[in-house]
């Protein structure tokens, strides 16, 4: 096999992107998604203890090590799927059990935290550099898993991210189950906190435990990870943080009146994906997002100094919604129609600069789009 790398900054952002491939027969590809700044990734140090759970009685499927990482939507894997005559690829981790080799440090940073479509919350152990995750699908429900992504914790630090790993997959119950090796990873680093990466590889057997085991930690104590996703064939839906800045696809770009899109206010409810969120209250200001797909939802922070925002895409008439809330929360404000057949799309979004009576100021606020390809 020979490894392939290529790296481009970009200019007019801080933005760096890189990809690297490793060819070989295997017809499946991984692939990563990512953009931002690489952070500095010490030294790992040699593995400790392996989890207790017992491993890989059954044979290993064919070696699937063809990776490729981009700058960009995930790759689909098999057939395209998306918002127009199609549902995308399906998530298998929701009404299932998630458990852990450890318990979290706190009550909110266990495994479930792993599965809830959120970057501000995390799955957070402090001892074990090796440990193992789990994902039991609901009683009688079995899918076939082809790729999977890791999200980061935001604010890192990278010595508590995985660095490698084997995916698992089981039919049997309980502490003494057969487990099947899907794919497996060494030394990956994330290349910002607003990274996700994602892998494929080739299956086509159901199985209704998934097992994700840590081998190598980034050197630090512990682990952290904020979002595990088991997907089966298509195009996944993707989530792209605020604080992913440029002038390419999956980029968002902001007029001077806008400001934040830092990664530093997690201590703020509510919780932001990616730590992080753009504000602005100035009606004359824009943000835009450019995309390649169907159909493009918008989350935000509802406060109750917030007003109200329009969103338009491709430059069709304007829909409003009201970001002002008694109560502060991360919501999801706008969701276009399909956008049929998936192609590339410009949304903007602005402050209108008026407001419900009740709120103190017109401000608008977003946090991340999530993209049906
Ligand atoms: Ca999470
Ligand atoms: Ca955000």
């Amino acid at each position: 096999m020979t490894p392939v790398s290529k790296a481009v900054v970009q200019p007019n952002s801080n933005a760096v992107h890189a990809w690297r491939g490793v060819r070989s027969a295997c017809t499946r590809v991984a692939w990563l998604c990512f953009a931002g700044c690489g952070p500095t990734i010490p030294p790992p140090v040699a593995e400790s203890a392996p989890p207790a759970a017992t491993h890989a009685t059954e044979p290993a499927p064919p070696e699937a090590t063809d990776n490729e990482v981009s700058a960009g939507a995930p790759q689909a894997v098999g057939a395209r799927t998306s918002a127009c005559g199609g549902d995308p690829a399906e998530n298998v981790t929701s009404g299932g059990t998630p458990s852990a080799s450890d318990p979290g440090e706190r009550a909110e940073e266990g495994p479930q935290a792993l599965f809830d479509d959120h970057t501000g919350t995390k799955w957070s152990e402090s001892t074990n550099p090796t440990p193992w995750l789990a994902y039991d699908l609901p009683a009688g429900v079995a899918r076939v898993v082809e790729q999977y992504a890791l999200s980061p914790v935001p604010e890192g630090p990278p010595a508590r991210d995985p660095v490698s790993w084997r995916l698992e997959g089981s039919n049997d119950d309980g502490p003494t189950a057969a487990w099947t090796t899907l794919h497996a990873e060494q030394a990956q680093h994330f290349v910002s906190r607003q990274a996700t990466m994602w892998y494929a590889f080739a299956n086509t057997r159901p199985f209704r435990r998934y097992r994700f085991v840590i081998t190598e930690n980034g050197g630090g104590p512990g682990v952290q990870l904020a979002e595990l996703g088991l997907y089966g064939e298509g195009s996944p839906q993707f989530s792209v943080d605020d604080a992913v800045r440029g002038k390419g696809i999956d980029q968002f770009q902001y007029s001077p009146g806008w400001e934040g899109h830092g990664t530093g206010d997690a201590e703020f409810r509510p919780p932001k994906y990616g730590h992080s969120s753009s504000w602005s209250k100035r009606k004359d200001e824009f943000a835009s997002f450019t995309f390649e797909g169907s159909r493009i939802e918008v989350f935000g922070v509802r406060f109750p100094g917030h007003g109200i925002a329009a969103f338009s895409v491709d430059g069709a008439p304007e829909v409003t919604s009201d970001f002002y809330g008694e109560n502060s929360g991360n919501v999801l404000f706008y969701t276009s129609d399909p956008l049929c057949p998936p192609g590339r799309h410009v949304l903007r979004i602005r402050p209108t600069g008026d407001k419900n009576p009740k709120s103190v100021d017109t401000f608008v606020s977003i946090d991340r789009v999530r993209v049906t390809p």
